[in-house]
């Protein structure tokens, strides 16, 4: 392992393959800038300053709005960047390039195509269905056509992964796989057992009903084939962040990997338990029996451990970064972690907001709970402190020394990304609170609740404490796209002003983590096994009750 540490620090990655990342970045902060503009414009018309009406000829509702925001924010910019993401994790991590290079663009370029054909319905309000495009909604074919796409098209990507590693792996054996490359190997497996759900659900029942082929759908069984993917989605997104918190973040503040097997513990874990858990988004659904409700229920309390695992080995390589700093006491450590590098500062921001939000997630876990805030404004406060904060923080946070890296320039403004990371936690703070409390209220999520007749007294402070929030957010928003823009167009920097590619060494050599943690077949069989027994006996018996009898609708 020695020799392939002291390889990392001489492998540069090649031009074409920083241009090939550079282009996912590309399209996956295009998608972030447009669909973030529809967040405040969310959050200011629940306090009363809805400016849709002004908007109104290029958007036609909240709705559409709420769609661009989640369909781009939450499926493209995630897709875009965590592909890009692993294909520097992948070639830097096993120091090579990849494998079969036309095969990553193959994928790369269909993702592409599927995003302007799903882009085109969304921007011409015939595909008004929410990030979650719920049957008997229908919208236009091409819509699902693209999504797809994009699908298909990261499977692919995923691939040429697969295929550089048995590559390094043929070259290398018996040493234990890097641990950035190893944690996008595991994400994108996860991934690609994730998305079954939602492929059958597209090509079996919501593309023939919007092409007229079949007369209608099953909504519950829609509702089961999408949660199916639409839980490990959200591991999908935050796997590659622990893959940063465990395997970058710790060299940025100046320490090491507390231990490399319990990360790669916490990965594995992750892929075993990150599917069969979906039935924890339909406790209220009708047609599914309680015994199964409880199953999931249950699973997702065991998924709630690696990110225990996680908080602990992290926190404890922050100490040991922090310590290694000069950091004194119990908590002194804390203060010396590198806290004016923006990079560092986004990550540490992410964390901590990330255990909030991990309280919150456990909550919605719980059965008798989850009744209380299911469908209120409390769950988009939830995925704000997970998927907006700890996974799009941590992004933002990455970007900070990826963006530099790959085109050859220097950080413009660090002073001003600081600023973006400490107005993102802070507006997040104050948005997701007071979301949180609505939700508690009773305050109906995914609702334009300023034109809303029944809002009692007790909302309103609430409402506008989000808008306040969500201003706090714009500016934040403004902030990152200015440091990346005059980042990217700057000229390019000596090379020592450009950041090297952070990989944090492990405190004890990875070649003792034991071989069981570097071997792929028991895991997949755990994964396989697991899916069948929580989701077998459900998908058999909603599929052969199976009734395509809900016409689409279209309403909006
Ligand atoms: Fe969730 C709904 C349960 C995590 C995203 N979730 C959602 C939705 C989204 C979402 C998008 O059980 C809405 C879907 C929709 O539109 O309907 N969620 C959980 C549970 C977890 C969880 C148990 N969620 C996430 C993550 C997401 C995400 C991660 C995105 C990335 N969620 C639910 C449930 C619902 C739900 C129900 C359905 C609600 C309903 O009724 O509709 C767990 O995985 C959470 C575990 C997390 C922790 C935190 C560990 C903390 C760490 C930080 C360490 C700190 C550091 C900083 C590094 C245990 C690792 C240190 C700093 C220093 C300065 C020292
Ligand atoms: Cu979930």
């Amino acid at each position: 392992m020695q020799a392939t540490q002291t390889l990392q620090a001489k492998y540069e990655l090649p031009a074409g393959d920083k241009r090939f990342i550079g282009w996912h970045m590309l399209f996956g902060l295009i998608a972030l800038a447009i669909g973030t503009l529809f967040g405040p414009l969310q959050a200011f018309e629940h306090a009363g300053w809805d400016l849709y009406p002004i908007i109104r000829p290029l958007f036609r509702s909240y709705y559409q709005g709420l769609t661009l925001h989640g369909v781009l924010n939450a499926l493209v910019y995630t897709t875009f960047f965590i592909t890009g993401f692993f294909t520097l994790t992948m070639t830097y991590g096993l120091q090579r390039r990849l494998r079969f290079p036309v095969v990553n663009k193959v994928g790369f370029w269909m993702m592409v195509v599927g995003l302007v054909t799903a882009a085109i319905p969304i921007l011409l309000d015939e595909a008004t269905v929410l990030y979650t495009f719920y049957a008997p909604m229908e919208a236009n074919w091409a819509f699902y056509v693209g999504l797809t796409l994009v699908v298909v098209g990261s499977w692919i990507e995923g691939f040429g992964f697969y295929f550089t590693y048995m590559a390094w792996r043929k070259q290398n054996p018996g040493i234990r796989t890097p641990f950035i490359a190893f944690g996008s190997l595991v994400t994108m497996v996860m991934w690609q057992f994730a998305t079954l759900g939602v492929a059958v659900e597209i090509l079996t029942m919501l593309l023939p009903a919007a092409l007229g082929l079949i007369p209608g759908t099953d909504p519950q069984l829609a509702r089961t084939y999408f949660w199916f993917t639409g839980h490990p989605l959200v591991y999908f997104w935050l796997l590659p962040a622990y893959v940063s918190w465990y395997g970058m973040l710790p060299k940025q503040a100046g320490g090491k990997l507390f231990s490399d097997s319990l990360a790669r513990l916490a990965m594995w874990l992750f892929l075993v338990l990150s599917v069969p858990l979906g039935f924890h988004h339909q406790f209220v659904d009708p047609g599914v029996p309680t015994a199964w409700k409880y199953v999931h229920a249950v699973l997702t309390y065991a998924v709630f451990f690696p990110s225990m695992i996680t908080a602990f080995t992290v926190i404890a390589s922050l100490e040991y970064a922090g310590r290694q700093n000069g950091g004194k006491g119990i908590l002194g450590w804390i203060t010396k972690l590198h806290w004016s590098d923006p990079s560092v500062a986004a990550q540490l921001f992410a964390g901590i907001l990330f255990l909030f939000g991990g309280i919150g997630g456990i909550t919605n876990a719980s059965y008798n709970i989850n009744l209380v805030i299911h469908n209120t404004v409390w769950v988009p406060g939830h995925l704000h402190l997970t998927v907006g904060t700890a996974v799009t923080l941590s992004f933002m946070g990455i970007t900070y020394w990826l963006l530099p890296h790959i085109t050859g320039r220097k950080l413009w403004g660090r002073k001003v990304a600081l600023w973006q990371a400490w107005t993102w936690f802070i507006g997040m703070i104050i948005f997701s609170n007071a979301m949180h409390v609505l939700g508690l209220l009773g305050a109906p999520r995914r609702t334009p609740l300023a034109q809303a007749p029944y809002v009692p007294a007790e909302w309103i402070p609430r409402q506008i404490q989000t808008g306040v929030g969500g201003a706090i957010l714009l500016v934040s928003a403004i902030l990152y796209f200015v440091v990346v823009l005059k980042t990217v167009l700057a000229k390019r920097a000596a090379p020592a002003d450009v950041p090297e590619i952070p990989v944090a060494e492990a405190m004890r050599d990875p070649q003792l983590t034991p071989a069981w943690l570097d071997r792929w077949a028991p895991w997949l069989v755990a994964t396989i096994v697991l899916i069948i027994i929580a989701y077998g006996p459900q998908l058999i018996a909603q599929i052969s009750g199976m009734q395509l009898t809900s016409p689409g609708m279209r309403v909006w």
